[in-house]
């Protein structure tokens, strides 16, 4: 990614000044954001003064070209020196501004952009716009007085929601606050400023900054400050940037103006200093990292998604037809029983009303979206598919039959995909006289909800087939990352290192819970056998079972999470699994009948149960990931560190403000990491504490592992 220095040394001034009649018009020109970057600090700076020193210039206009408003501060400067004038010197220059400024805004007006809009004295909006302070989400808050400036306008209450959450309102709502002064028509912002300029101006009005407003900000009720910080304690105990929100916003409401900006500046360097905001921020690029693929080159042609095609209406073919019609792609549902497809559009209606019963899809969206789902039982409604994703039973023979039925049904062109979780991808491929129109694209449950979607590069995929489907993951919503062809691929082969410490721990003493109550603690929204517990201890089972039937030697013994599915506990489904959860409540409970299944599982094995310590579970479950990932990075399944963070983010809940899997192993110590797997490997044993080579050398040479 170029330096700010690099591009702007490139860069035309981003910002420009003209006049049109009696208004002047400033104009940032900075793609593809209008980030707020030194360039633009400048020019805004410089373009001020021109209109001020115009005398023919009675009010000034602020806009921007390209597709939005400012979209925030250049993430890109952060954790550098920032050279002046800094953010909130322009924007005090824009307060304080002689002549009234109007800020025309459309797209996304987001963080530092809203806040430079803020500044100005008059705020329109185009009906499309949204604006939002999303500071939060990057480990930060809002550091040119808008934890100042938005109480002000639409109140305390109003002010914390909107920072706290980070999420952007439309225009009619930022009207309806207070946020905006008008909300117009048309996609110009320049011809809507114009026109709220000239009509401000006949009106005779006088601009009174939002700094000098106290109406919506007086008799703020103090408690509000008291509960938010409790329901944060309690919502998010790791987080550490809400908390000093709350202390701005609290400041905003008791100080004056110049000493709430002084806290808020306070605060917000204590966030920047934070290690969350290096690994948000982290989290953030990687989130856009991803989709540029190594080795594959930039304009590589894609081919038309217009029709898609799901193979199996069971839950994850559902969700997969889901989030084609999400995307206002057709799609074709196919299934060889009548009532598993009946079953299967059953369950995607339930899921679309329970959006709409909150509010986020209309009764009509709902219609549309079912209508461009079509179940049938041929396989000839297939012809003419753009796409087909396979999420049939996960066996080898099924797969690669249904490839070949496929093969012999789809147009040339049509891009066949397997959902396969575990399978080989190019032994599915070589059923088809198409390989290089074969990859997998493995979502994962529910599929309608997880972001990540592993897009699996057959050894023939084509460059073209690749960057279609990359191109598609973004359209329908998903966080596409590309992984070569292993067992597990990248995210699960992953999961199952930490799965089977997490088993070993507890057949050696741990409680589920206790390891669950680490792994909650480091930051994971669920712990292992709660997730477990999410996803069904049958799935496992069943794989498990398939293996033993087979006489595959991979296969492993029972384990007391198989005796408790053959006693029908699979989990939430069943609301009982490694826990128990009362009717409608999805709170693990730990069972006494789960500790005797444990007990008598370790008797079996002539287990003497020991006393295992936090530390130990926190270090093999993580390491041992960290050793795995290494090796996925050696053997090119993972073609960077990046990608690695990534599935993990999107597809397993690791926390983002610690980056990473890669990003977080560099910061807890790689000399550290390396040495415990040596040592679990001396201890311990087996393949998943053979060191990676790649780990050691890193550690070694003092160089990270992440990027
Ligand atoms: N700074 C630098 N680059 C940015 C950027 C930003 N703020 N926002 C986007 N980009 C890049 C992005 O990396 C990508 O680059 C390209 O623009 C297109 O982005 C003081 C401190 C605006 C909704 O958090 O939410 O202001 O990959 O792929 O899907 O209080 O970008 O092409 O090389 O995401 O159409 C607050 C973050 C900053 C907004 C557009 N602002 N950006 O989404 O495109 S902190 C944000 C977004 C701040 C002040 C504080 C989205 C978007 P590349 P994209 P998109």
């Amino acid at each position: 990614m170029p330096s700010p220095a690099q591009t702007e040394a490139v860069q035309p001034n981003p910002v420009r000044y003209a006049r049109q009649g009696r208004i002047g018009v400033i104009t940032v020109d900075y793609p593809p954001v209008n980030a707020v970057g030194h360039g633009v600090r400048s020019g805004l700076v410089a373009a001020l003064d021109a209109g001020l020193a115009d005398a023919e210039a009675e009010a000034l206009l602020l806009v921007c070209a390209g597709r939005t408003f400012m979209a925030g501060a250049d993430i890109r400067e952060f954790g550098k020196p920032s050279a002046p004038p800094t953010l909130p010197q322009v924007i005090a220059r824009l307060d304080g501004s002689a002549k009234p400024v109007i800020a025309a805004i459309h797209g996304t007006a987001l963080g530092g952009g809203l806040e430079v809009a803020l500044a100005c004295h008059v705020h329109v909006a185009l009906r499309s716009a949204r604006l939002g302070l999303p500071e939060v989400k990057l480990g930060l808050l809002p550091g040119a007085g808008g934890t100042q400036r938005l109480p002000r306008l639409v109140g305390a209450a109003k002010a914390l929601d909107m920072i706290l959450s980070g999420e952007p309102v439309g225009a009619e709502e930022a009207l309806a606050i207070g946020l905006v002064d008008a909300v117009e028509d048309g996609n110009s912002p320049l011809e809507a400023g114009l026109r709220a300029a000239e009509r401000l101006l006949a009106e005779g009005w006088t601009p009174q900054p939002a700094s000098a407003r106290t109406g919506r900000i007086a008799g703020t009720d103090p408690t509000l400050f008291t509960a938010m910080r409790a329901e944060l304690t309690k919502r998010q105990p790791h987080l550490f940037s809400p908390h000093r929100i709350v202390d701005a916003v609290e400041a905003a409401v008791t100080l004056p103006f110049a000493e709430g900006t002084a806290r808020e500046r306070e605060l917000f360097l204590a966030c920047m200093d934070s290690p969350q905001r290096a690994g948000l921020i982290h989290a953030f690029f990687a989130e856009r990292e991803v989709a540029k693929i190594p080795g594959l080159p930039a304009g590589t042609p894609t081919r038309d998604i217009r029709k898609a095609g799901v193979i199996g209406a069971g839950t994850m073919g559902g969700g997969i037809a889901m989030c084609f019609a999400n995307a206002g792609i057709p799609v074709v549902l196919v299934d060889n029983a009548p009532d598993a497809l009946d079953r299967g559009m059953a369950a995607i209606r339930r899921n679309y009303e329970a959006t709409a019963r909150k509010g986020r899809l209309t009764a009509a969206q709902v219609e549309d979206r079912m209508g461009l789902i079509h179940p049938t039982l041929s396989y000839g409604a297939l012809a003419d598919a753009d796409l087909v994703v396979e999420a049939a039973f996960e066996s080898m023979e099924v797969k690669r039959t249904i490839f070949r039925v496929l093969d012999g049904t789809c147009k040339p062109g049509a891009i066949l995909a397997t959902n396969t979780s575990t399978l080989d991808v190019d032994a599915i491929a070589a059923a088809t006289g198409r390989p290089q129109d074969v990859l997998g694209m493995h979502f994962f449950s529910p599929a309608n909800v997880m972001r990540l979607l592993e897009v699996v590069r057959g050894a023939r995929t084509s460059h073209t087939v690749l960057a279609t489907v990359m191109a598609l993951a973004r359209r329908i919503g998903k966080v596409g990352v590309t992984v070569g062809v292993c067992y597990g691929f990248v995210g699960n082969r992953i999961l199952q290192q930490r799965g089977r410490e997490a088993m070993a721990l507890v057949g050696e003493g741990a409680s589920p819970e206790q390891v669950d109550r680490v792994l909650t603690g480091f930051g994971f929204p669920l712990g292992h056998f709660a997730m477990t517990d999410l996803a069904g201890i049958d799935v496992g089972w069943r794989i498990g079972e398939e293996r033993r039937k087979a006489g595959d030697p991979e296969a492993q013994t029972p384990s007391w999470l198989d005796v408790l599915a053959e006693r029908g506990r699979y989990g939430q489904k069943t609301s009982a699994g490694v826990y128990r959860y009362e009717p409608g409540s999805r709170t693990p409970i730990p069972d006494p009948e789960v500790a005797s299944v444990i007990g008598e599982d370790r008797r079996s094995r002539g287990i003497t149960p020991r006393a295992v310590s936090d530390v130990e579970i926190r270090e093999r479950c993580l390491y041992a990931m960290v050793n795995e990932a290494a090796k996925i990075l050696e053997e090119g399944i993972a073609a960077r560190p990046v990608d690695i963070d990534a599935i993990w983010l999107h597809g397993y809940g690791f926390p983002s403000w610690r980056g990473g899997l890669l990003f977080w192993a560099d910061r807890e110590g790689l000399g550290k990491i390396a040495a415990a797997v040596q040592r679990y490997h001396r201890d311990i044993g087996g393949p998943q504490w053979c060191p990676s080579a790649l780990l050691l050398q890193r550690a070694a040479d003092g160089q990270p592992i992440g990027c």
